[in-house]
């Protein structure tokens, strides 16, 4: 949030003059909160389900948490970008190779913005697409076993934030580049930044059967800001659309020079075009260095390969296909309505909400209604592709989603408040505080042709003194508001894993079904499972040991091990022979350097464990599975590295 904090500051004195301002101190008690029947409204029965699954990014946790609405209950927290000890995720062997990057084993990111897979601009529960913002990355999430199955990294990219979103038929996943850099990166001087640094607009195509994610091209667009991005839907399907800050080209003290002109841009990609280009030949192949990190729920491990090239386009070797249209200032929001006609931009310094129509650019550019170029890019008229202009709606606006009768909902950071508009006339139709200070909001379906607009979830950046206090440091917080009535009614507060920035909302009907329960064992093709305790054996390999073991209710297999030496490198692959739903077992050792590991029924994990010291250790499920679960453990004995103990493993027998 620190980005936005400077407006605070620019805006603080006309903030005082707002009524609606309200960033601090108690909340105005005659709000929706205390109406007698809001209790009902988010009430969920015991074994009773929640209506829709909300995936909430975490921010600089760098994880994607799942909630259900509209209870703001919470379910899960998928590990995406940063490791996880109780899922053992970036900790086991397997899913290490998912948080390589060419800067190496990168176990955290910042992530913003949740994206749920579309089919015919409709959300169809497949997969989550979430960006990592710090080293950038995308993560594909899929949502029959809510774990993240595939990272690619963006070459090239720097501050992945305009990403990552998806178009209609999911043929691409955006990834946008926040800050501009040398592309290809070198060293050189940075007051040379200008019309020297470039800024990359990554398309990923996805392919439409396996999700597989490959870089299909990068526009190399001059050296802005890309803050945010939405695509095209219905008739502007085939475009993409990018906000950008700091088109003054700054390197330092931005707050000052990426505010000096008074508009800004938002361009428009026509990436159909350009995919033809490129599927014609077009494009010049770059050298490059990025993982493509993809884990197989077969083999139950993910590997990680170096792609060494990538296909740049430069624009203006694809004429009619980038347009700049000019945007008050430093817009940040970039959101595309359900009809794919008005693209709202957001301009964080501007007083108020500038919408463009997409068929007002289309004739701007058929009659070339020009004002200029941004190296040899079309700027846009103003006035040409303007629609209209949401008059002083609140200070800071940021971001925009839309319901499924013509209204939009945007998000003051400054003013607090989700106000609610109509598309088409531009009026301002309702308002609702925020405790405090929110950021992105989210409707189910909202960034698609078919919003569900039952509600909408507000994720704030202050708290205060909404919840009890927990030091220094408080909860991270959002709000769900009803909005199916004409005015918008706040039903709840709940605390959220940090930091929340965008959500992605799904009916749960959608998911559900495809949930899967276990993993079947014959499935089961990882090169070290044991599908049956007859299979279970140690074998040594100079100092690498491997222990093939399984569990089951309520034993390890084998569970007795003696030959192990110090100076060892002991793999634990444990395979849990489980076919039963919700019967997980876990394992450590003391003394392992990493977590423990969490074994889905049918699947296989791997652990190391590096003794340090003789003795006899214990073992044992970290997962309470049974009425047995605390029987559920082991020994290892450990000898002197010189030592001529026999390598010996049994279950149900004393060694001797
Ligand atoms: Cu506005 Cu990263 Cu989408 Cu946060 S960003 S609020
Ligand atoms: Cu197996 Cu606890």
């Amino acid at each position: 949030m620190k980005h936005i904090f400077k407006l605070t500051i620019a805006v603080i004195s006309v903030c005082a003059a707002f009524t609606s301002c309200n960033n601090s101190g108690k909340s105005d008690k005659k709000s929706g909160a205390l109406a007698g029947n809001v209790a009902e409204k988010v009430y969920v029965a015991p074994g009773e389900h929640d209506e829709f699954y909300a995936f909430i990014s975490g921010g600089f946790s760098g994880q994607l948490s799942v909630y259900g609405l509209p209870s703001g209950r919470l379910f899960k927290v998928i590990p995406v970008f940063s490791q996880d000890a109780e899922k053992a995720y970036g900790y086991n062997e397997e899913t290490k190779p998912m948080l390589n990057t060419s800067h190496g084993f990168v176990p955290w990111d910042d992530s913003h913005h949740p994206d749920i897979s579309q089919s015919n601009g409709v959300i169809d529960g497949r997969w989550v697409f979430i960006n990592g913002n710090n080293t950038p990355r995308i993560a594909k999430i899929d949502l029959s076993v809510f774990e993240t199955t595939e990272i690619i990294e963006i070459p090239n990219s720097a501050g992945n934030h305009s990403s990552s979103f998806v178009t209609e038929n999911t043929e691409y996943v955006v990834a946008g580049t926040r800050f501009s850099i040398p592309v290809p990166q070198r060293d050189m001087a940075i007051k040379d930044y200008k019309g020297n640094f470039k800024g990359a607009l990554t398309f990923i195509s996805v392919d439409p059967e396996h999700g597989h994610m490959d870089i299909k091209f990068q526009l190399i667009m001059p050296g802005f800001d890309y803050d945010l991005s939405h695509p095209g839907r219905g008739k502007s399907h085939g475009w993409f659309f990018f906000s950008t800050y700091n088109t003054e080209e700054a390197s330092t003290l931005m707050e000052v020079n990426a505010s000096q002109n008074d508009k800004d841009f938002i361009a428009a990609v026509n990436w159909k075009k350009i995919e033809d280009y490129v599927n014609n030949g077009g494009g010049t192949m770059m050298p490059a260095n990025y993982t493509h990190n993809v884990y197989d729920d077969r083999t139950h491990a993910a590997t990680s390969t170096m792609k060494k090239e990538v296909l740049t386009v430069n624009p203006l070797d694809v004429p009619g296909a980038v347009f700049l249209m000019p945007t008050p200032k430093s817009p940040h929001g970039c959101d595309v309505d359900p009809t794919g006609e008005y693209i709202v931009g957001s301009g964080k310094l501007s007083a108020n909400l500038t919408v463009h129509s997409f068929t007002k650019m289309l004739n701007a550019i058929e009659n070339e209604e020009f004002s200029g170029d941004a190296y040899g890019i079309p700027i846009i008229n103003f006035e040409s592709s303007l629609a209209g202009v949401v008059e002083q709606p609140g200070l800071g606006p940021l971001h925009t989603e839309f319901d499924d009768k013509g209204n939009a909902y945007t998000t003051f950071f400054i003013s607090s408040e989700v106000v609610k508009w109509k598309v088409g006339t531009w009026e301002v139709v309702d308002r609702q505080p925020c405790y405090y200070s929110v950021g992105h909001l989210m409707i189910p379906g909202g960034n698609s042709q078919k919003p569900f607009g039952k509600y909408v979830v507000a994720m704030n950046k202050i708290t205060k003194d909404r919840y009890l206090p927990t030091g220094p440091e408080v909860t991270q917080s959002a709000q769900l508001y009803d909005i199916s009535g004409d005015k918008m009614e706040l039903l709840l507060d709940f605390p959220t894993v940090g930091e929340p920035h965008y959500a992605a909302g799904c009916p749960a009907d959608l998911i559900k079904p495809r949930s899967r329960k276990i993993f079947n064992l014959e499935d089961n093709a990882h090169p070290y499972a044991a599908k049956s305790e007859a299979d279970t054996k140690v074998v040594r390999d100079g100092n690498i040991v491997h222990i093939y073991m399984t569990t089951i209710r309520s034993h390890f297999s084998p569970d007795n091990i003696e030959g192990i030496k110090v100076g060892d490198k002991v793999y634990f692959h444990i395979t849990n022979l489980e076919q039963d739903y919700d019967v997980p077992h876990g394992a450590s050792i003391i003394g392992a350097n990493t977590s423990e590991i969490l074994i889905m029924p049918g699947q296989t994990e791997t652990f190391v464990w590096e003794p340090k010291q003789e003795g006899v250790w214990p073992f044992y499920c970290t997962d309470f599975c049974s009425a047995l679960h605390q029987e559920m453990q082991g020994y290892v004995r450990v000898s002197a590295a010189n030592a001529n103990t026999p390598l010996k493993w049994s279950l149900g027998e004393d060694i001797e």
